[in-house]
């Protein structure tokens, strides 16, 4: 990791050892602030979703009070795993082992008969770090999760509030498995370069002008790029009428929680990710005036990227199955008092990124497949793909923080 060559990818055993992988999940999936759900996934008390992370599993689930929680998912008897499904909703948490049975806040309600003396108070499932920001849910494994999270989230609260994710409803959820080690699925998000061939369906609304230094975009994509400099003073017009703020933030590396948002134009009718670019859901999301408002769009490290439109959101999370598996869920957000078959049209909704998604799994294998050759050597990143050299530079940045720490705890 020392002798990464910057602005190139990583050598091969990054993207293929076992060793690299369970390194992976110590100093990133279990040290850094993780996205793992929307709020909107768990609307009501005792709703809950599970996250396994490496041998971890976490409980999200909103408890009595509306507050929403994360546990280990180890019971605090013999250790069984509590809950299986990945989703549901339980009135308790209730071992069937043992029945060993805990409130959605966490604590032992009841435990059988025990020796005397046994002190129920002791025996509270262990807590995970959880913060939710805006409508989305963040878990850190660490002891000590960074400290970085709080300033992060203050910062972009208010580009992610005007779109009351509070006031939304699941409209669409689907877990896609990629053959593909995380790293090359994160990077393939992080740059446009291969959207012109490989996405028409997004292409229709996102701008393949992406990552392009004005001075830098290609005779061909010109048109493109004039049609988005209009849209894009309409949308100046639009966000400053809606209070929205539209300025690009990037801190993608240089600290432990990397991110990166910034309130963009969409081609088309400018105003959702469908075909033409038109609202997909006739509810508008807040108190949002026009469907014309672009894409904010948020990229959150290690695992995340989120598109807020005027009338629906769309949140991305992968985690790591094993060296050459990742599992990417897409969750459409719409609002909560919008009909299905009357406000919106499920397929509609989700076609662009259903399509992208998969158009982005089969790259993402063939890259995987590429690099398992003995022929493989890492090439360079294009000017378009500096947010890659970032995510890089974060993940070498990750791995030496963590093996720093792992040096002082064994002196
Ligand atoms: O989801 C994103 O953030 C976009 C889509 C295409 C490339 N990437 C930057
Ligand atoms: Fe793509």
């Amino acid at each position: 990791m020392d002798e990464r060559r910057p602005g190139y990818c990583l050598e091969a055993p990054f993207y293929l050892s076992d060793e690299f992988y369970r390194r992976d999940i110590d100093a990133v999936f279990a040290a850094t602030w993780i996205f793992a759900a929307a709020a909107a996934e768990v609307p009501e008390p005792g709703d809950f979703v599970t996250i396994d992370i490496g041998d971890y599993s976490v409980i999200i689930i909103r408890d009595d009070d509306e507050e929403i929680r994360a546990h280990h998912n180890v019971c605090r008897h013999r250790g069984a795993r509590l809950l299986s499904e990945t989703n549901g909703s339980v009135g308790n948490i209730v071992c069937s082992y043992h029945q060993w049975t805990y409130s959605p806040e966490g604590d032992l309600m009841s435990a059988g008969v025990q020796a005397p003396g046994f002190d129920r108070t002791c025996f509270s499932l262990r807590s995970v770090n959880v913060r939710v920001v805006a409508g989305l849910v963040f878990i850190c494994l660490a002891h000590n999760p960074p400290e970085d999270f709080a300033e992060v989230a203050q910062r972009i609260s208010p580009y992610i509030q005007p779109h009351a994710l509070n006031k939304t409803k699941v409209a669409a959820q689907v877990d896609l498995i990629e053959h593909a080690n995380w790293k090359l699925v994160m990077e393939n998000n992080r740059e446009c370069y291969h959207c012109e061939a490989g996405h028409p369906e997004l292409t229709c609304t996102f701008f393949p002008t992406y990552g392009y230094a004005p001075d830098e975009i290609p005779k061909r994509l010109k048109p493109a790029y004039q049609r988005y400099l209009d849209a894009e003073e309409r949308l100046r017009v639009n966000s400053e009428r809606n209070n929205l703020p539209t300025q690009l933030i990037a801190e993608l590396s240089g600290r432990a929680t990397g991110f990166r948002i910034e309130r963009a134009a969409l081609d088309g009718k400018g105003e959702s990710y469908t075909m033409d670019g038109g609202a997909a859901s006739a509810k508008l999301l807040g108190e949002l005036d026009t469907p014309e408002l672009g894409r904010l769009s948020m990229h959150t490290q290690p695992n995340a990227w989120f598109h807020f439109m005027g009338d629906h959101a769309v949140t991305f999370s992968l985690i790591p199955l094993g060296p050459d598996t990742t599992r990417v869920r897409s969750t459409w957000l719409v609002h909560e008092d919008a009909v299905e078959g009357v406000d919106y049209d499920v397929e509609n909704l989700t076609t662009v990124w259903v399509k992208t998604n998969e158009q982005d799994a089969a790259l993402c294998a063939k890259a995987h497949r590429g690099i398992s050759s003995p022929a493989y050597v890492p090439g360079p990143y294009a000017p378009t793909e500096s947010d890659l050299e970032e995510f890089c530079t974060w993940y070498i940045e990750r791995l030496q923080a963590h093996r720093a720490q792992t040096d002082v705890q064994q002196a």
